[in-house]
């Protein structure tokens, strides 16, 4: 038998499930990383990976000025590719905010923009009727408490250099002002929808729970926003309730995520468009409209939400490549949201059909077989007889015939109780097709 889990909070399973019921609904959310590094233009680790300092980075703050920043034009692009929810860094591992903190100086309001930037994105997103979040970095590259660690941007060998390099530097108060800050983040800009905070990395010359309070923590969240979905990079994964949803980064998850007593757990994956997450001039490994398109309808086939990345400039704009993305995705969602928003795994008896993903409807019932390798006028659904009242293409809801039949004299996918649709020869206009089987 199993351990069971330590709790935190008193909130029983049905509780969370009307918590996250939003979140679970709508599916797709869109990531915005920006500050600093949007400058120099190459990855927001760029500060890690070319180990500079200090004095090396402050080129960035002094010339911060994003003069076209208008949240109001990124919210309606991310309405338009049908996004309903997004996180911005308030901070990320640079250590720079984009919001006017009590407790540091290195912030939006002392560069050349003099603005709170988080302000702005809340006023501008709820406005759209987006749900609003904040991603807040644990690590942090630029304050003086922060203890120097193997994910630092000083990059140390020995035992005897970290101390060095250590002097002086107290973790506990690094502890309070990450705590102040978050405080000051639920406090001061209504009600969050998000919390996403990353991340831990326990293990030597590491950081985990105890270095951040993240049970102190986390039960300061809870009682500012108690509607709030926290993610689960605190390092508290033996409590049941100190986190909602995991977080595949960047990788396919092969089936739905569960716990070790094989409960279905929240989840969510966070992708980006070409690699980095903040704004990289040079980098030329864009993922494919198609590619897109298949995150995001496979994450929801598994039970998922996806969180896709954009970086924006140093101006505060979407630059072409994001825009297009944004856009080609929109022009899909017109038409096939059906098959995303409210939609989950379809149950097991329905079974899997070839070079298709399938999501489903548990309230009006219907089934969605997303055509990602446009088949050749036949499609046939294995022991599907009897179990589909009709079915039609959900972008213009024409007819699709369906025989229980093979359809076609020398069909030889079917047996006995499958179901064969006729589809056109010539692929719709779509991107990636789908069918909307009403099931009996
Ligand atoms: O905020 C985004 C990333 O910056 C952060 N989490 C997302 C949401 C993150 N990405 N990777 N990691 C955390 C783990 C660390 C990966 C690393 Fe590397 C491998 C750091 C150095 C080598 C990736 C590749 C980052 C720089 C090069």
């Amino acid at each position: 038998p199993l351990q069971a889990q330590k709790k935190l909070f008193k909130e029983t399973t049905q509780q969370k499930a009307d918590r996250m019921q939003w979140w679970t609904n709508d599916r797709f959310g869109m990531f915005i990383h920006w500050g600093l590094y949007a400058m120099p233009a190459r990855h927001e680790w760029v500060r890690n990976a070319e180990r500079l300092t200090d004095s090396a980075y402050q080129k960035y703050f002094d010339y911060f000025n994003p003069d076209l920043y208008n949240p109001k034009d990124w919210a309606k692009m991310a309405k338009a590719a049908g996004m309903k929810y997004a996180v911005l860094t308030a901070k990320h591992h640079e250590g720079f905010c984009l919001f006017d903190s009590k407790f540091t100086e290195y912030k939006s309001t002392n560069t050349p923009i003099k603005k709170d930037l988080v302000k702005e994105y809340v006023d501008a997103f709820r406005a759209e009727g987006i749900k609003v979040g904040f991603y807040y970095s644990l690590i942090d590259w630029h304050h003086p408490d922060f203890t120097i660690d193997r994910n630092h941007s000083q990059r140390v060998n020995t035992p005897a250099e970290y101390e060095k390099l250590n002097k002086g530097r107290d973790m506990a108060k690094y502890r309070e002002y990450l705590k102040n800050q978050v405080r000051e983040l639920l406090t001061n800009y209504g009600k969050i929808d998000i919390l996403w905070l990353d991340f831990s990395y326990p293990g030597q010359n590491g950081k985990g729970k105890d270095d951040w309070g993240s049970i102190e923590l986390i039960k300061m969240v809870r009682q500012l926003q108690p509607q709030i979905i926290v993610n689960d990079r605190l390092d508290l994964k033996e409590y049941d309730d100190a986190w909602d949803f995991v977080t595949p980064e960047q990788y396919k998850v092969a089936s739905w995520p569960k716990d070790e007593k094989g409960n279905k757990l929240y989840w969510e994956t966070c992708q980006t468009f070409s690699g980095s997450w903040g704004y990289h001039r040079d980098e030329n490994t864009w993922k494919s409209t198609q590619q897109l398109l298949v995150l995001l309808i496979e994450s929801v086939s598994k039970g998922g939400n996806l969180l896709l990345n954009v970086g924006p400039t140093a101006r505060g704009m979407f630059d072409y490549r994001a825009q297009n993305a944004l856009g080609s995705m929109g022009e899909w969602m017109k038409f096939n949201a059906a098959s995303i928003y409210g939609c989950t795994e379809a149950p097991a008896e329905y079974n899997k059909i070839d070079q298709t993903l399938l999501t489903y409807n548990p309230k009006t019932k219907r089934l969605y077989v997303h055509l990602v390798d446009y088949p050749l006028s036949r499609l046939v659904l294995p022991g599907y007889e009897g179990k589909v009242k009709y079915a039609q293409f959900l972008h213009d809801n024409s007819e699709i015939k369906m025989t229980a039949s093979n359809g076609h004299w020398d069909n030889s996918d079917y047996k006995k109780g499958d179901l064969t649709l006729i589809l056109p020869v010539t692929k719709p206009n779509v991107e990636i097709p789908v069918i909307e089987l009403v099931l009996a």
